[in-house]
């Protein structure tokens, strides 16, 4: 079912390697001609756009965007007992794993009487993207909202896209499991917006003429400076287009997975964990690497068992006979390493004798799940790490999400006198290499005030 390239017996460049591997285009440049219109659309008319472009795209005009705050409370009172207790799990790790990222200020002493101090202050307001197409994520609320919490994010807005199906009583709003999963986390500014035009409704704001007046006038979403999450490439498209005016995590593209192998692995569990990524979306990668043509023959046939028995055989049987999947054949761990450090999956599973120092050499991959019983799926939902995560190769230059996404480092200056006048011939000299004259001016206005030129 996976189709086979063998790098057996060849010495590739990571250039060559990168061309080799299966990968599919995901074209975000294409996208931008649809999204141009609706972003530019969401700014003039505001809401009265928001509500055209669900009808259009979600099959449903929600009768308020902002959800409000006895359907939120309505959602988590409907929760399955056992999705909330498992929603609870999943925010209890994260919580702790994040609470570690925290940044302390530091203060560095350059000289005597000179000092940079790093200090690290959260964005003010952010815009979290939800996604809610072929599948509904309840866990991406958790993975966006607690960084961005621990953080210290003051004003934070969830938005995701109106379901058409969901129960009476919140007809319009987003899946009823999201909405009780942002009840669970406290947060209680909730849109029913979906694709680019959430995102240009972040990025420019808008009132809420759905919303009840409030003191004679509608209430404004304003405008955030951030928006993270992953979304589908028209999200991705909105986010390139309005990134500069907004900040932006990534352009998070399909899912991936590759797992890195040898003949020590579980053909069954290795199968397993290909086949639980393609079910994301037909256009989702699952890449198995392995030095064991044996293992590659065990895990293509339990992935062809498995494919037809599971619940979303459609979509997973695209994905797995794509040309973005495959297996990669090699001639050892080495040669592995560089063929995964090359891919730079979104998700990199090690699954080998020693997985530990294999693991320990991986250079480019959103997250690693190391040894046998790390799977994807447990961090998708439960490991306490985020499952926000560089695709596309971009796990090479990039990380996911995390405290860090939502902080910005100040570096605040201060020098005394001294300090100013002992380092001030090496500014004047830089400023003169530059032919910046008064660059060096506004120094020796200060250290030297009778020779400089008034
Ligand atoms: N694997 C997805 C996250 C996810 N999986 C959410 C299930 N629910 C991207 O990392
Ligand atoms: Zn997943």
């Amino acid at each position: 079912m996976l189709s086979t390239t063998d790098l057996r017996g060849t010495a590739l460049s990571v250039a060559e390697l990168r061309a080799a591997l299966p990968r599919a285009e995901y074209d975000v440049e294409a996208a931008l001609g649809a999204v141009a219109p609706i972003v530019a659309d969401v700014q003039d008319r505001g809401a009265a756009a928001l509500l055209d472009c669900a009808e259009r795209f979600d099959g449903v005009r929600p009768e308020r965007l902002r959800v409000p705050a006895d359907v939120l409370t309505a959602a988590l009172e409907m929760l399955d007992p056992d999705v909330r207790r498992a929603l609870e799990v999943s925010i209890e790790r994260a919580r702790a794993v994040h609470a570690d990222q925290v940044r302390t200020d530091t203060t560095t002493q350059v000289a005597p009487g000179g000092t940079v101090t790093e200090r690290w202050v959260s964005v003010e307001r952010v815009g979290l993207y939800v996604p809610g197409g072929l599948a509904v994520y309840p866990s991406s609320v958790v993975m966006n909202v607690v960084p961005a919490q621990i953080a210290g994010v003051g004003s934070l807005a969830v938005a995701s896209p109106p379901q058409r199906d969901n129960p009476d009583a919140l007809t319009g709003y987003p899946h009823p499991t999201i909405l009780a999963a942002c009840a669970l986390l406290g947060v209680d500014e909730v849109y029913a917006m979906g694709g680019a035009q959430a995102i240009a409704a972040f990025a420019h704001g808008f009132t809420d003429t759905t919303a009840p007046t409030e003191g004679g006038a509608h209430p404004r979403c304003e405008p955030v400076s951030l928006v993270t999450g992953p979304g589908n490439v028209y999200v991705a498209a909105a986010k390139r287009m309005l990134k500069g005016l907004i900040g932006i995590d990534s352009e998070a593209g399909p899912t991936e997975i590759a797992v890195l192998a040898d003949a020590t692995a579980d053909p069954d569990h290795v199968a397993a964990d290909l086949v639980s990524q393609a079910e994301h979306d037909p256009l989702a990668a699952s890449v198995l690497v392995t030095d064991s043509p044996e293992l590659a023959d065990a895990v293509d046939a339990a992935v062809a068992r498995r494919a037809d028995a599971t619940k979303h055989r459609e979509r997973v049987r695209t994905a797995l006979t794509g040309k973005q999947s495959g297996t990669v054949l090699v001639d050892d761990l080495d040669a592995g390493l560089a063929v995964v450090d090359a891919y730079a999956a979104e998700h990199l599973e090690v699954i080998t004798a020693d997985a530990d120092t294999v693991a320990a050499r991986v250079r480019n991959a959103g997250a690693v799940f190391v040894g046998p019983y790390s799977p994807v799926s447990l961090g998708d939902y439960a490991a306490g790490s985020n499952h926000v995560l560089p695709t596309g190769g971009c796990a090479c230059h990039s990380s996911g999400l995390s405290v860090q996404s939502f902080l910005r480092g100040i570096h605040v200056i201060r020098y005394d006198e001294a300090a100013l006048a002992e380092v001030a011939p090496h500014v004047v000299t830089l400023a003169e290499a530059e032919d910046l004259p008064a660059h060096g001016e506004a120094v020796t206005a200060r250290t030297d005030p009778q020779g400089a030129p008034r």
